[in-house]
Protein backbone atom coordinates (compact mmCIF):
# COMPACT_ATOMS: atom_id res chain seq x y z
CA UNK A 1 0.00 0.00 0.00
CA UNK A 2 1.63 3.27 -0.71
CA UNK A 3 -0.83 5.42 -0.35
CA UNK A 4 -0.16 7.37 3.19
CA UNK A 5 -3.21 9.39 3.26
CA UNK A 6 -6.89 9.40 1.73
CA UNK A 7 -9.48 12.15 2.08
CA UNK A 8 -12.89 12.05 0.28
CA UNK A 9 -14.92 14.63 -0.43
CA UNK A 10 -17.99 16.32 -2.56
CA UNK A 11 -17.14 19.20 -4.19
CA UNK A 12 -19.52 21.82 -5.20
CA UNK A 13 -19.53 25.51 -6.69
CA UNK A 14 -21.68 28.66 -5.85
CA UNK A 15 -21.76 30.92 -8.34
CA UNK A 16 -18.59 29.96 -9.48
CA UNK A 17 -16.81 29.89 -6.05
CA UNK A 18 -15.99 26.11 -5.00
CA UNK A 19 -16.17 24.23 -1.95
CA UNK A 20 -14.79 20.84 -1.00
CA UNK A 21 -16.86 19.53 1.83
CA UNK A 22 -14.49 16.67 3.76
CA UNK A 23 -16.55 13.64 4.07
CA UNK A 24 -13.74 11.01 4.68
CA UNK A 25 -10.14 10.49 5.92
CA UNK A 26 -10.12 12.85 9.01
CA UNK A 27 -8.95 11.58 12.08
CA UNK A 28 -11.35 12.48 15.67
CA UNK A 29 -11.80 15.87 16.38
CA UNK A 30 -11.02 17.14 19.78
CA UNK A 31 -13.05 20.39 20.82
CA UNK A 32 -16.58 21.02 22.29
CA UNK A 33 -17.78 24.45 19.79
CA UNK A 34 -17.13 24.20 16.27
CA UNK A 35 -14.32 26.91 17.47
CA UNK A 36 -12.72 24.80 19.32
CA UNK A 37 -12.65 22.08 16.66
CA UNK A 38 -11.28 24.40 14.20
CA UNK A 39 -8.13 24.91 16.46
CA UNK A 40 -7.36 21.99 17.30
CA UNK A 41 -7.61 20.96 13.34
CA UNK A 42 -5.43 24.14 12.88
CA UNK A 43 -2.99 23.03 15.54
CA UNK A 44 -2.57 18.99 14.79
CA UNK A 45 -4.03 18.60 10.85
CA UNK A 46 -3.17 21.74 8.89
CA UNK A 47 -0.97 19.97 6.61
CA UNK A 48 -4.47 18.12 5.48
CA UNK A 49 -5.66 21.58 4.69
CA UNK A 50 -2.75 22.02 1.94
CA UNK A 51 -3.20 18.74 0.94
CA UNK A 52 -6.46 19.02 0.12
CA UNK A 53 -6.86 22.77 -1.24
CA UNK A 54 -3.40 23.63 -2.58
CA UNK A 55 -1.88 22.84 -6.16
CA UNK A 56 -2.02 20.17 -7.33
CA UNK A 57 -5.42 18.98 -5.85
CA UNK A 58 -6.55 22.47 -5.55
CA UNK A 59 -5.90 25.97 -5.89
CA UNK A 60 -5.22 29.32 -4.19
CA UNK A 61 -9.41 30.18 -3.85
CA UNK A 62 -10.55 26.70 -3.11
CA UNK A 63 -12.33 26.59 -0.50
CA UNK A 64 -12.52 23.49 2.28
CA UNK A 65 -15.44 22.72 5.25
CA UNK A 66 -15.36 20.25 7.99
CA UNK A 67 -19.00 19.12 9.35
CA UNK A 68 -18.85 18.00 13.09
CA UNK A 69 -21.55 17.33 15.50
CA UNK A 70 -22.31 20.34 17.95
CA UNK A 71 -23.69 20.85 21.40
CA UNK A 72 -25.99 23.47 20.54
CA UNK A 73 -27.38 23.05 16.58
CA UNK A 74 -27.93 20.34 14.12
CA UNK A 75 -24.61 20.40 12.63
CA UNK A 76 -21.08 22.07 13.52
CA UNK A 77 -18.84 23.40 11.08
CA UNK A 78 -15.07 25.05 9.75
CA UNK A 79 -14.19 26.68 6.69
CA UNK A 80 -10.73 26.09 5.34
CA UNK A 81 -9.16 28.52 2.96
CA UNK A 82 -6.11 28.40 1.15
CA UNK A 83 -4.26 30.35 3.32
CA UNK A 84 -6.07 30.73 6.77
CA UNK A 85 -9.03 29.84 8.18
CA UNK A 86 -12.66 31.74 8.21
CA UNK A 87 -15.08 32.02 11.10
CA UNK A 88 -17.69 31.76 8.99
CA UNK A 89 -18.37 31.48 4.71
CA UNK A 90 -21.73 32.54 3.04
CA UNK A 91 -20.78 30.43 -0.16
CA UNK A 92 -18.95 27.47 1.83
CA UNK A 93 -22.68 27.35 3.66
CA UNK A 94 -24.50 27.05 0.83
CA UNK A 95 -22.32 24.63 -0.98
CA UNK A 96 -22.39 22.41 2.54
CA UNK A 97 -26.60 22.81 2.78
CA UNK A 98 -26.16 21.06 -1.10
CA UNK A 99 -23.90 18.44 -0.45
CA UNK A 100 -25.84 17.54 2.63
CA UNK A 101 -28.85 16.89 0.19
CA UNK A 102 -26.74 15.27 -2.22
CA UNK A 103 -25.72 12.86 0.37
CA UNK A 104 -29.33 12.35 1.37
CA UNK A 105 -28.56 13.95 4.52
CA UNK A 106 -31.19 16.16 4.82
CA UNK A 107 -34.12 16.37 2.22
CA UNK A 108 -37.88 18.02 1.26
CA UNK A 109 -41.02 17.73 3.82
CA UNK A 110 -44.32 17.45 2.19
CA UNK A 111 -43.71 21.20 1.56
CA UNK A 112 -40.96 21.14 -0.22
CA UNK A 113 -38.74 22.64 2.84
CA UNK A 114 -36.09 21.47 5.07
CA UNK A 115 -33.82 23.58 7.83
CA UNK A 116 -30.88 23.03 9.67
CA UNK A 117 -28.66 25.06 12.24
CA UNK A 118 -25.45 25.26 12.09
CA UNK A 119 -22.69 26.12 14.71
CA UNK A 120 -19.52 27.78 13.06
CA UNK A 121 -16.82 29.29 14.56
CA UNK A 122 -18.50 32.85 14.35
CA UNK A 123 -21.51 31.90 15.78
CA UNK A 124 -24.99 30.29 14.63
CA UNK A 125 -26.47 30.44 11.48
CA UNK A 126 -30.00 28.99 10.54
CA UNK A 127 -29.93 27.30 6.69
CA UNK A 128 -33.37 26.91 4.94
CA UNK A 129 -33.49 25.41 1.94
CA UNK A 130 -36.45 24.81 -0.90
CA UNK A 131 -37.14 21.94 -3.30
CA UNK A 132 -38.55 22.13 -6.63
CA UNK A 133 -39.88 19.31 -8.29
CA UNK A 134 -37.60 17.14 -5.95
CA UNK A 135 -34.61 18.96 -6.82
CA UNK A 136 -33.18 21.71 -4.45
CA UNK A 137 -33.56 24.80 -5.78
CA UNK A 138 -32.58 27.59 -3.08
CA UNK A 139 -30.43 27.77 -0.46
CA UNK A 140 -30.69 30.82 2.20
CA UNK A 141 -28.94 31.33 5.07
CA UNK A 142 -29.29 33.74 8.46
CA UNK A 143 -26.16 34.83 9.13
CA UNK A 144 -24.31 35.78 12.15
CA UNK A 145 -25.13 39.66 12.96
CA UNK A 146 -23.55 42.09 10.47
CA UNK A 147 -22.28 46.01 11.83
CA UNK A 148 -19.97 48.85 10.63
CA UNK A 149 -17.06 50.09 12.80
CA UNK A 150 -15.72 52.49 11.41
CA UNK A 151 -16.66 54.75 8.33
CA UNK A 152 -14.87 56.70 5.34
CA UNK A 153 -11.44 55.89 6.03
CA UNK A 154 -9.21 57.24 3.91
CA UNK A 155 -6.82 54.74 1.90
CA UNK A 156 -3.28 56.29 0.61
CA UNK A 157 -3.47 53.20 -1.93
CA UNK A 158 -6.13 55.11 -3.87
CA UNK A 159 -4.22 57.88 -4.04
CA UNK A 160 -6.23 60.39 -2.19
CA UNK A 161 -9.10 59.29 -4.24
CA UNK A 162 -11.40 57.04 -2.05
CA UNK A 163 -11.65 56.07 1.04
CA UNK A 164 -13.18 52.20 2.84
CA UNK A 165 -15.41 51.47 5.41
CA UNK A 166 -14.92 48.62 7.89
CA UNK A 167 -17.38 46.05 8.61
CA UNK A 168 -18.33 42.87 10.26
CA UNK A 169 -20.33 40.27 8.01
CA UNK A 170 -18.66 37.34 9.46
CA UNK A 171 -15.50 37.98 8.86
CA UNK A 172 -13.95 41.54 8.51
CA UNK A 173 -13.81 43.30 5.00
CA UNK A 174 -12.73 46.96 4.00
CA UNK A 175 -15.49 48.03 1.44
CA UNK A 176 -14.42 50.10 -1.58
CA UNK A 177 -15.97 51.89 -4.12
CA UNK A 178 -14.61 50.25 -7.43
CA UNK A 179 -14.79 53.61 -9.32
CA UNK A 180 -12.61 55.61 -6.72
CA UNK A 181 -10.17 52.62 -7.27
CA UNK A 182 -10.64 52.43 -11.08
CA UNK A 183 -11.70 48.40 -10.64
CA UNK A 184 -13.56 46.96 -13.93
CA UNK A 185 -16.35 44.94 -12.07
CA UNK A 186 -15.21 42.29 -14.63
CA UNK A 187 -12.98 38.87 -15.50
CA UNK A 188 -10.88 41.21 -17.37
CA UNK A 189 -10.52 43.59 -14.12
CA UNK A 190 -9.58 40.72 -12.20
CA UNK A 191 -5.93 41.16 -12.04
CA UNK A 192 -5.85 44.80 -11.58
CA UNK A 193 -8.56 44.47 -9.03
CA UNK A 194 -6.23 41.59 -7.13
CA UNK A 195 -3.34 43.75 -7.27
CA UNK A 196 -5.09 47.13 -5.50
CA UNK A 197 -7.05 44.53 -3.42
CA UNK A 198 -4.28 43.19 -1.96
CA UNK A 199 -2.17 46.33 -1.29
CA UNK A 200 -5.62 48.09 0.47
CA UNK A 201 -5.55 45.38 2.67
CA UNK A 202 -2.24 45.37 3.66
CA UNK A 203 -1.96 49.19 3.65
CA UNK A 204 -5.60 48.98 6.39
CA UNK A 205 -4.27 45.51 8.28
CA UNK A 206 -0.80 47.07 8.77
CA UNK A 207 -2.81 50.69 10.60
CA UNK A 208 -5.42 48.44 12.21
CA UNK A 209 -2.35 46.50 14.28
CA UNK A 210 -0.75 49.48 14.99
CA UNK A 211 -4.08 50.83 16.53
CA UNK A 212 -4.60 54.31 14.18
CA UNK A 213 -8.10 53.19 12.52
CA UNK A 214 -10.40 54.77 15.32
CA UNK A 215 -13.07 51.63 15.89
CA UNK A 216 -11.23 48.67 14.12
CA UNK A 217 -9.40 46.59 16.27
CA UNK A 218 -9.20 43.10 13.91
CA UNK A 219 -7.06 43.00 10.19
CA UNK A 220 -10.04 42.68 7.61
CA UNK A 221 -9.81 39.33 5.67
CA UNK A 222 -10.61 40.99 2.57
CA UNK A 223 -11.35 44.01 0.41
CA UNK A 224 -14.32 44.16 -1.58
CA UNK A 225 -14.65 46.53 -4.30
CA UNK A 226 -18.54 47.45 -5.13
CA UNK A 227 -20.43 48.71 -8.17
CA UNK A 228 -24.13 50.52 -6.86
CA UNK A 229 -27.18 50.56 -9.13
CA UNK A 230 -30.81 49.99 -9.30
CA UNK A 231 -32.81 48.20 -11.89
CA UNK A 232 -36.81 48.22 -11.82
CA UNK A 233 -36.54 49.45 -8.35
CA UNK A 234 -33.97 47.26 -6.78
CA UNK A 235 -30.90 48.03 -5.59
CA UNK A 236 -27.85 46.22 -7.64
CA UNK A 237 -24.58 45.67 -6.07
CA UNK A 238 -21.94 44.10 -8.07
CA UNK A 239 -19.13 43.19 -6.00
CA UNK A 240 -15.68 41.69 -6.25
CA UNK A 241 -13.76 40.47 -3.01
CA UNK A 242 -10.17 40.30 -2.82
CA UNK A 243 -8.84 37.52 -0.44
CA UNK A 244 -5.02 38.01 -1.41
CA UNK A 245 -2.50 39.14 -4.48
CA UNK A 246 -3.54 35.33 -5.88
CA UNK A 247 -7.21 35.15 -4.74
CA UNK A 248 -10.58 36.74 -5.49
CA UNK A 249 -14.46 35.41 -4.60
CA UNK A 250 -15.67 34.04 -7.29
CA UNK A 251 -19.48 34.11 -5.64
CA UNK A 252 -20.97 37.49 -4.43
CA UNK A 253 -19.58 36.23 -1.13
CA UNK A 254 -22.15 35.61 1.62
CA UNK A 255 -20.13 37.24 4.36
CA UNK A 256 -19.43 40.71 2.11
CA UNK A 257 -23.19 40.63 1.23
CA UNK A 258 -23.91 41.07 4.84
CA UNK A 259 -21.30 43.18 5.50
CA UNK A 260 -22.39 45.28 2.55
CA UNK A 261 -25.95 45.16 3.98
CA UNK A 262 -24.58 46.39 7.04
CA UNK A 263 -23.11 49.57 5.32
CA UNK A 264 -26.43 50.15 3.12
CA UNK A 265 -28.38 49.78 5.81
CA UNK A 266 -26.87 52.02 8.53
CA UNK A 267 -26.33 54.94 5.51
CA UNK A 268 -30.03 55.04 5.01
CA UNK A 269 -29.29 53.60 1.29
CA UNK A 270 -31.79 50.74 2.15
CA UNK A 271 -34.78 49.93 3.96
CA UNK A 272 -34.95 47.15 6.75
CA UNK A 273 -36.01 44.12 5.16
CA UNK A 274 -35.56 45.10 1.65
CA UNK A 275 -33.95 43.37 -0.80
CA UNK A 276 -30.99 44.13 -2.83
CA UNK A 277 -29.45 41.65 -6.26
CA UNK A 278 -25.87 40.80 -4.73
CA UNK A 279 -24.03 40.27 -8.47
CA UNK A 280 -20.64 38.79 -8.73
CA UNK A 281 -18.53 39.37 -11.85
CA UNK A 282 -20.05 36.30 -13.88
CA UNK A 283 -23.53 38.29 -13.12
CA UNK A 284 -24.90 35.20 -11.00
CA UNK A 285 -26.38 36.52 -7.88
CA UNK A 286 -27.53 36.29 -4.22
CA UNK A 287 -30.61 37.76 -3.10
CA UNK A 288 -30.10 39.98 0.03
CA UNK A 289 -31.77 41.65 2.84
CA UNK A 290 -31.02 42.32 6.15
CA UNK A 291 -33.66 43.37 9.40
CA UNK A 292 -32.54 44.91 12.93
CA UNK A 293 -30.55 43.13 15.13
CA UNK A 294 -31.64 43.75 19.14
CA UNK A 295 -27.88 42.89 19.95
CA UNK A 296 -25.62 45.17 19.72
CA UNK A 297 -21.79 44.99 18.30
CA UNK A 298 -18.88 45.09 21.04
CA UNK A 299 -18.66 49.05 21.06
CA UNK A 300 -22.62 49.53 21.01
CA UNK A 301 -22.74 49.71 16.90
CA UNK A 302 -26.35 48.79 15.02
CA UNK A 303 -26.44 45.37 14.28
CA UNK A 304 -28.25 44.05 11.36
CA UNK A 305 -29.85 40.41 10.09
CA UNK A 306 -28.91 39.16 7.01
CA UNK A 307 -30.61 36.57 4.76
CA UNK A 308 -29.00 35.73 1.88
CA UNK A 309 -30.14 33.32 -0.77
CA UNK A 310 -28.47 31.44 -3.69
CA UNK A 311 -27.65 27.64 -4.92
CA UNK A 312 -24.82 25.76 -5.13
CA UNK A 313 -24.17 22.79 -7.75
CA UNK A 314 -22.66 19.46 -6.94
CA UNK A 315 -19.19 19.17 -9.39
CA UNK A 316 -17.47 15.84 -8.18
CA UNK A 317 -16.73 13.34 -5.63
CA UNK A 318 -13.87 13.04 -4.99
CA UNK A 319 -11.45 10.22 -3.27
CA UNK A 320 -7.80 12.72 -3.02
CA UNK A 321 -4.52 10.50 -2.22
CA UNK A 322 -0.62 11.08 -1.19
CA UNK A 323 1.87 8.06 -1.70
CA UNK A 324 4.62 7.68 0.56
CA UNK A 325 7.08 8.86 -2.17
CA UNK A 326 5.26 12.56 -3.27
CA UNK A 327 7.72 14.77 -3.17
CA UNK A 328 5.20 17.82 -2.41
CA UNK A 329 3.33 15.91 0.16
CA UNK A 330 1.62 19.34 1.39
CA UNK A 331 1.06 20.60 -1.66
CA UNK A 332 2.57 23.79 -3.08
CA UNK A 333 1.07 27.42 -4.28
CA UNK A 334 2.61 30.01 -6.46
CA UNK A 335 2.08 33.00 -5.60
O1 LIG B 1 -19.08 33.56 0.78
O2 LIG B 1 -18.62 34.35 2.77
C1 LIG B 1 -18.28 33.92 1.68
C2 LIG B 1 -16.83 33.75 1.40
C3 LIG B 1 -15.79 34.11 2.18
C4 LIG B 1 -14.62 33.75 1.51
C5 LIG B 1 -14.98 33.16 0.33
N1 LIG B 1 -16.35 33.16 0.28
Amino acid sequence: MSSQRVITTVDSHTAGHPTRVITGGLPPLKGRTAAEKCDWFEANCDELRTFLLHEPRGHSAMVGAVVTDSAVADYGAFFLGSYNYLPMCGHATIGLAATLDHLGLIGPDEQGKAAFTLEVPAGIVTVAMRYQDGLLASVSFQNVPAFVVAWGVPVAALAGRGACDIVWGGNWYALVDAADAGIDLSPAGVQQAMAAGSAIKAEINARITAGNIAGASHPVHSVLFYRTTREEGVLVSRQLVVLAPNKFDRSPCGTGTSARLAQLLDAGALAPGERIRAQNILDVEFSASALPEAASGPSGESCWRPLIEGLAHITGLHTFIRTKNDPLPLGFLCR
